[in-house]
């Protein structure tokens, strides 16, 4: 890989974003150098603005002054324009079946864990029943294997990254157990086999600062609905 390549570039992200974390493990992986500007989600840069004017969300990468956005195409592009060690599968079929649960487990499983740690009563339960629900197909997918395409970490682990460090911490705010062990046995290996990445366990948000930072978002949440 050309060095010039390497130090074009820049990624704005968010410590605690699972979006802008999966892309940074993209980027890590394949052993692509980048400039890191985090970006305060609450006052947004111009240069966030200027650079995603549509969605102004992190991630936001530019790569010889082009400018990509959306987490899941970032994977595709550092993927298409890195070539060595992919991370999608190479058979159409099976790079089709990996954007599909990548898509799955944002919809169902990330949406649903969420709103089960800040909702009450009816909610809470309707919520937290789909996001049980899909762990059960995550743990289908999962049966016999250390990561989601076989023995290495591919485009799907890092899609559905967040679940070996974050949902824990939200299923102890929210004393949800989406997460049960006994119930999801190979879910349970799967986060130790990425957590024990060396790749992955040097680039995790601290625990700490991620129950601080949800525990606040959730409060805010509370304190809005309680006043609607
Ligand atoms: N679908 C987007 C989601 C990105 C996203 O929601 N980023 C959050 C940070 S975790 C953000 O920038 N939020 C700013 C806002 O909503 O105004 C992706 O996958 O990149």
């Amino acid at each position: 890989m050309a060095r010039e390549e390497e130090t074009r570039v820049k990624l704005l992200g968010l410590w605690v974003s699972p979006f802008v974390r999966r892309v940074e493990w993209a980027l890590k992986l394949k052993g692509v150098s980048y400039d890191y500007v985090e970006e305060d989600i609450v006052n947004k840069s111009p240069l966030l603005l200027e650079l995603n004017p549509i969605h102004q969300k992190v991630p936001v990468m530019v790569h010889n002054g082009k400018v990509i956005c959306e987490s899941f195409v970032l994977l595709e592009y550092i993927d298409e324009t890195w070539k060595h060690r992919p991370l999608l599968p190479q058979d159409p079929y099976d790079r089709a079946t990996a954007r599909f649960w990548a898509l799955f487990v944002e919809e169902k499983l990330m949406k649903n864990a969420w709103i089960a740690i800040f909702s009450e009563g009816e909610e809470k339960e309707k919520a937290h029943k789909v996001a049980i629900e899909a762990v059960e197909r995550i743990e289908e997918q999962l049966k016999g294997k250390r990561f989601f395409g076989g023995d290495d970490i591919g485009y799907l682990d890092l899609a559905v990254g967040w679940v070996s460090h974050m949902l824990p911490v939200w299923d102890e705010m929210g004393s949800t157990n989406i997460l049960d062990p006994l119930r999801f046995p190979s879910t349970t290996s799967w986060i130790t086999n990425f957590l024990g990445h060396p790749l992955i366990r040097d680039n995790l948000p601290p625990r700490d600062r991620m129950w601080d930072y949800f525990h606040r978002k959730r409060e805010q949440i509370m304190a809005s609905r309680a006043s609607d």
